[in-house]
C-alpha cells in the first residue's frame, strides 16, 4: 500500500483520469469520496479552499489537479511511463486540447440530453462554479455541443486512424488519460444518444484498451482518517528549486493561487517554491495541521497579496 490518498467522487470525469493513472502505475492506495456539491469542509481543510477533484494526497502534501498528479506519479513510479519517449511536451499539450475543447461539448450534450442528473439545486451550484447545466440553458446551446465535439473528435480518429493503439503510437500516455473520460461520461450517461449524434463508434476500440488500464487497487477511508494523516505528517522536502518563478515571486510572500477556467476560489497560502511547471504554498489548517498544498503553473494565477 502506497501512502497515497486520493479525494474525488465517481461521477468525475478528471477524477477518471486520476483512477486510471493510479490504475496504469498499478498502484495499492487509499481513497476519500468527497461530496460531489460545496461545501466540501473536509477537502478545503487540507486544500486551503480548492474545491475541484480530484486531489492527490501524500502525508501532509496536498497536490491539486490532474495535471500535477500525474506528473507526481511519475516522479514516484517512473515505469510504466504516463509519458512514454520523452512525449511529456506532445502528451501534455494533447490533454489541454481534450479537457479544454473536448470536455465541455460532452458535459452540455449530457445536460441536454440527460438533465436528470444535474437537478436544478445541481445546476445552480454548478453555475456559480462555471458550468451552464440547466436544461433552459444547455437547450440552445445543443446544436453547438453536437458541433463542437464531432469536429474536435475528427482530429482523435485521425490521429488513431492509422491503426495505433493508443495516441502516441504503441504506449499508452497521458494523453489517452486526459482524452479519454469524456467520452467515457457520454458513454455512461447517455449512451444511445452519444451514439445518434456524436460519431463515436470508430473509437470504441481505442477506448475498450484505455479502460482495460483500471483503477489500480483502491480502500476507501473517510475524510477524518485522511486529515488524521496530514496532521500527523511532515511535509516533505521540496522537490523544486524554490527560486524559479519567471515572474520573480520569491518563498516567503503571502500569494493567492487561482485556477483560471472554473471553480475560480483562491487559495492563499506562503510560497514555498514556484518554477514553471509547479507552484507550492503552505499553510496552517485547525484539522489538517501545516500542509504543503502544490499546483501546477499552467491553468493557475498566482498573486502577491500585498
Ligand atoms: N484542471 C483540473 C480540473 C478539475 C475539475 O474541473 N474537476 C471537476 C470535476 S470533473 C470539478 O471539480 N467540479 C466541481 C466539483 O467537483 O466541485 C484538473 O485537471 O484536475
Amino acid at each position: 500500500m502506497s501512502d497515497i490518498i486520493l479525494h474525488h467522487y465517481p461521477l468525475s470525469t478528471f477524477s477518471e483520469k486520476a483512477r486510471l493513472a493510479l490504475g496504469l502505475k498499478g498502484l495499492s492506495y487509499r481513497h476519500v469520496i468527497v461530496p460531489v456539491v460545496s461545501p466540501k469542509p473536509d477537502q478545503v481543510a487540507l486544500t486551503g479552499g480548492y474545491r475541484r477533484a480530484p486531489v492527490m494526497q501524500i502525508g501532509a502534501d496536498i497536490y491539486c489537479d490532474t495535471h500535477l498528479i500525474l506528473r507526481k506519479l511519475e516522479e514516484l513510479v517512473p515505469t510504466p511511463s504516463l509519458f512514454p519517449n520523452g512525449s511529456e511536451g506532445e502528451a501534455t499539450a494533447l490533454s489541454w486540447w481534450a479537457e479544454r475543447y473536448v470536455f465541455m461539448p460532452a458535459l452540455g450534450f449530457i445536460a441536454n440530453v440527460n438533465s436528470d442528473l444535474y437537478p436544478d439545486d445541481f445546476a445552480a451550484e454548478r453555475k456559480d462554479f462555471g458550468y451552464l447545466l440547466g436544461k433552459k440553458e444547455v437547450a440552445p446551446l445543443f446544436n453547438r455541443y453536437v458541433q463542437q465535439f464531432v469536429g474536435h473528435t475528427v482530429w482523435l480518429k485521425s490521429i488513431l486512424a492509422d491503426g495505433r493503439p493508443y495516441m502516441l503510437g504503441d504506449d499508452i500516455s497521458a494523453a489517452d488519460l486526459a482524452a479519454y473520460p469524456s467520452i467515457w461520461f457520454l458513454r455512461k450517461w447517455g449512451p444511445a444518444e452519444a451514439q445518434q449524434w456524436l460519431d463515436i463508434a470508430s473509437l470504441l476500440p481505442w477506448v475498450g484498451r484505455v479502460a482495460a488500464v483500471g483503477y489500480g487497487n483502491p480502500t476507501e477511508i473517510n475524510a477524518e482518517v485522511a486529515l488524521e494523516v496530514a496532521r500527523s505528517s511532515t511535509p516533505a522536502m521540496l522537490s523544486i528549486d524554490p527560486d524559479r518563478d519567471p515572474t520573480g515571486l520569491k518563498a516567503g510572500m503571502k500569494v493567492t493561487v487561482t485556477p483560471d477556467d472554473v471553480g475560480r476560489d483562491p487559495v492563499v497560502g506562503m510560497l514555498l517554491g514556484a518554477d514553471n511547471q509547479e507552484v507550492i504554498i503552505q499553510r496552517t489548517d485547525p484539522r489538517a495541521g501545516t500542509v504543503n498544498i502544490h499546483f501546477p503553473r499552467v491553468g493557475y494565477d498566482v498573486v502577491e497579496v500585498p
